[in-house]
């Protein structure tokens, strides 16, 4: 980075940090993409006069508010409802809804940021948001989810709209909680419309969403493995998480001929060196999805395997490691034992997963490295494709939704290799997939006005 530049991307970071204080996880998610395409703006003039990417760090819209509900008992508790609508120029906001404790502003803004460039990389038309609370769905009933969910639709549905903030899943909302809040969202406008993605099979939802973006992650690393000639067959992978993300991960991993060894939860990781086949990973996805049990069972039901509470599974040597929990979940030290065990490629499924420090190892290593941003997109995209056939009021089979899915992972790693490689040949693929995600939305802002 020459001079000019390096005062551009300091000066941009200070005003940012000045007006956002606090908001750590917003810092970081701006400053990669800054540095990333601070080059090619300062190569384009007209985007620095026409101040576009000071225009998408300030999200078009952010509406908080009260969610109140009353337990199994009749206790009261009040929780914060989000919504960042980011950006609308390339199409109606688009993003997912969290629950989880940690939900504050800062995450929802790294994430409705993060989404602006994933959501442009995957060749549909769609804009960014993204929502959630800070309510904790762990050990509550399914009636007191249900009214939690009904009392945040209460107030979200007049933000939102199959034309204009289409939400979705993330942490903490799967399935169940889609279903709770589509359902509150037709009483309340007495409309059926494709309001959200990730509905059920029977009711407009899309064959292979739930699955997509897992089966995306190991689709792009994929892509990213053969640019060396090599592929998933054979090796050994480490996973974490073993929520929706990480469990079609898994069962996509075993499909491609590799042998899955670690998952994890919030309390600790399970390293079975037999691996993790299809029946073991059934026994996770009923666990997790219908018992809500904890990954430590998995050691008590599996002799082969050991327990590790308040671990990561980096420790664990592998091929691959596909971080599919949460962001920060894997940091510089863990990323220098990943490569001091041999590990030759990492593709994250979760949203920011890898610290800067983590990245910046992995990249020294010439490692292939893919950020969220692009090897998670095949969630989203899938979101498209199911507000595609709501729109035509039909349903593809699962083989066409996975044609659309293969393809879009490959044309997004097709944009990361065009504007990511560097002189020596190395892919940078953090370079590549920002400028290619920025550029189309620069240019719609462009042609939209000063809107
Ligand atoms: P789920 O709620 O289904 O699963 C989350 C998993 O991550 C659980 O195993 C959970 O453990 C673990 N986890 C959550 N928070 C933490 C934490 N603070 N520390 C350690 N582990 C944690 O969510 P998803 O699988 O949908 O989401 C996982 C990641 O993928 C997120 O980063 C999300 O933003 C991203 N993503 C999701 C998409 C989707 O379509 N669902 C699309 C693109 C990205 P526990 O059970 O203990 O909470
Ligand atoms: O982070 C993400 O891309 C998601 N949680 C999925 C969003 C969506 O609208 O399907």
């Amino acid at each position: 980075m020459d001079q000019m530049t390096k005062k551009y991307v300091d000066g941009f970071m200070a005003d940012l940090m000045g007006r956002n204080p606090g908001e750590k996880e917003f810092h970081q998610a701006v400053r990669e993409v800054l540095e990333s395409v601070a080059p090619y703006i300062m190569e384009h003039p007209y985007l620095l006069d026409q101040k576009i990417l000071e225009r998408i760090v300030e999200p078009e819209r952010i509406i908080i508010f009260r969610v109140p509900w009353a337990d199994d008992e009749g206790e009261i508790h009040v929780n914060r409802g989000y919504r960042v609508q980011c950006s609308s120029a390339i199409g109606p906001y688009k993003g997912g809804i969290r629950f989880h404790p940690s939900v504050n502003l800062s995450i929802m803004k790294f994430l409705a940021f993060e989404q602006t460039f994933k959501n442009s990389l995957t060749t549909l038309p769609m804009g960014a948001a993204k929502g959630g609370s800070d309510f904790n769905p762990k050990g509550k009933s399914d009636n007191e989810v249900m009214r939690f969910c009904q009392s945040f639709m209460t107030e979200l549905h007049r933000h939102i709209g199959a034309d204009t903030d289409v939400p979705a899943g993330d942490i903490g909302v799967g399935g169940r909680e889609i279903g709770y809040m589509f359902g509150q969202y037709k009483r309340l406008r007495d409309e059926f419309t494709g309001v959200l993605t990730g509905k059920g099979l029977a009711w407009g939802g899309s064959p292979l969403r739930p699955e997509a973006t897992g089966y995306g992650t190991c689709y792009f690393a994929s892509a990213m493995l053969s640019t060396r000639g090599d592929s998933f067959s054979g090796k050994t992978v480490a996973i974490s998480g073993s929520g929706n993300v990480a469990q079609f991960a898994a069962q996509k991993a075993l499909q491609l001929g590799a042998k899955v060894v670690t998952m994890s939860d919030s309390n600790g990781y399970i390293y079975d060196p037999d691996g993790i086949d299809e029946e073991k990973l059934e026994y996770i996805m009923q666990l997790k999805n219908i018992f809500r049990g904890r990954i430590r069972e998995y050691a008590e039901k599996y002799p082969s395997a050991t327990y590790y509470p308040e671990e990561r599974p980096w420790s664990v040597k592998c091929d691959i490691a596909l971080p599919c929990a949460t962001q920060n979940e894997l940091d510089g030290n863990q990323a220098r034992t990943l490569v001091a065990n041999g590990c030759i490629c990492v593709a994250e499924g979760a949203n920011m997963p890898c610290t800067p420090e983590a990245i910046e190892v992995f990249q020294q290593a010439k490692l292939l490295y893919s950020p969220g941003k692009a090897s998670n997109a095949g969630g989203v995209a899938t979101s498209g494709l199911e507000m595609t056939q709501n729109s035509m009021r039909l349903k593809w089979t699962r083989e066409e939704v996975d044609g659309h899915l293969k393809r879009i992972m490959t044309d997004i790693h097709e944009a990361c290799v065009k504007y990511g490689t560097e002189k020596d040949g190395y892919v940078n693929y953090v370079k590549g997939a920002n400028i290619a995600g920025f550029i189309k939305v620069a240019e719609a802002m462009m042609s939209q006005g000063l809107v």
